[in-house]
């Protein structure tokens, strides 16, 4: 359920009361409803669906038999959609290059970017685009031909690398082999069947991309036995739902829909599990849940928000055992504070 402007004005009187209300907005509207809406929250309302733009590998974003789109960040905008439009299917998922997407994002063509997009300074300072949490720590990978006996990235000296046009991997494989003193050379490719079929047709020796993408991607290719990923990770890609700056409000919602999902999996609240920890009697829990209404009004949406998502989604940690445990990955940095990881999710009060 979105924000009504009624919604809001209902929790802020009970929070600070009518008389403070009032005297706010008489002072010049410092706190409208349509602040607290925001614009991309209000145009998502009107158009009734949120616009994602996706990449296309499985595990994380790729429509199954029925064209149903399914994975990691697909299931994370499904909680950002059950947050703010109350239902899971109120999100468009359409795939975008990695090169047209950050520019698509701008011109308001998608409202969020959930296609394994690098929380990078540039983009963020030069771009202006806004970073939710990060979702999946990543580094970036080599797909190499197994035929060419490379065990490790240093191994390429003149060999010819396939990325992805505007990717963060253009810039980290020539970091990589500048600092080794090492040359290589670059073959810049957009599309991602073509970046694929390089590799397969032999017009390049390895491919380049985060190890989340070329593990699924080598899933795709004719015979995925002939490739295999080098040990290393180049870099740091810590992928995060990207959204266009100046909407303070549609980012926080996108941070507190993440959030939720870390939460739960703390207090190991799941599917399953979920409709009795209402009866709890932990207050944080309370809260969180909406059993006690007063964070949901506070923030101006249904209460059973984080409740929803959960019941329906289930929480991170059931997100990545259904999308990613099956194509081998364990959790490694992608785990709790708690148990060793780098999720931690700020308190909900
Ligand atoms: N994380 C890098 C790469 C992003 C990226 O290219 N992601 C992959 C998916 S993990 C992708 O969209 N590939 C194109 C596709 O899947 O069609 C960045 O932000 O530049």
């Amino acid at each position: 359920m979105g924000l009504s402007i009624s919604g809001f004005h209902k929790a802020l009187t009970a929070r600070w009361g009518r008389t403070l209300a009032a005297s706010l907005v008489v002072a010049g509207g410092l706190l409208s409803a349509e602040a607290q809406a925001g614009p991309t929250l209000d145009k998502i309302t009107q158009r009734g669906t949120i616009k994602a733009g996706v990449g296309t590998t499985p595990g994380f974003f790729s429509p199954d038999s029925n064209g149903r789109w399914q994975g990691f960040f697909v299931d994370i905008g499904r909680a950002i959609a059950i947050a703010t439009l109350g239902n899971q299917d109120k999100i468009e998922f359409t795939v975008s290059s990695p090169q047209q997407r950050l520019p698509a994002l701008q011109a308001g063509e998608f409202d969020i970017l959930l296609s394994g997009v690098t929380v990078t300074i540039t983009r963020a300072f030069k771009l202006g685009f806004h970073f939710g949490p990060t979702v999946f720590y990543d580094g970036q990978g080599i797909l190499v031909r197994k035929d060419l006996g490379v065990t490790k990235a240093a191994d390429l000296e003149g060999a010819t690398i396939g990325v992805q046009s505007g990717t963060t991997g253009e810039l980290n494989i020539a970091d990589f082999f500048r600092r080794h003193g090492k040359s290589f050379k670059a073959l810049t490719i957009e599309d991602t069947r073509q970046f694929n079929a390089a590799l397969e047709e032999g017009r390049v020796d390895a491919i380049t991309q985060d190890s989340s993408d070329l593990v699924g991607k080598r899933k795709q290719l004719k015979n995925p036995e002939n490739y295999v990923l080098l040990p290393e990770r180049l870099s740091k890609e810590p992928l995060a739902p990207a959204v266009a700056g100046g909407d303070d409000r549609w980012l926080e919602l996108v941070n507190w829909s993440v959030n939720a999902l870390i939460q739960a999996e703390e207090w190991g609240i799941t599917s399953a599990n979920v409709d009795e920890f209402l009866k709890s009697e932990d207050p944080a829990i309370r809260r969180f849940l909406g059993v006690d209404p007063s964070v949901g009004e506070a923030i101006g949406l249904d209460p059973k928000w984080a409740y929803n998502i959960v019941k329906t989604l289930g929480n991170y940690g059931e997100l990545f055992d259904r999308h990613l445990k099956p194509l081998g990955w364990e959790r490694g940095y992608n785990n709790l504070w708690t148990n060793g990881g780098l999720l931690y999710s700020p308190p909900f009060r």
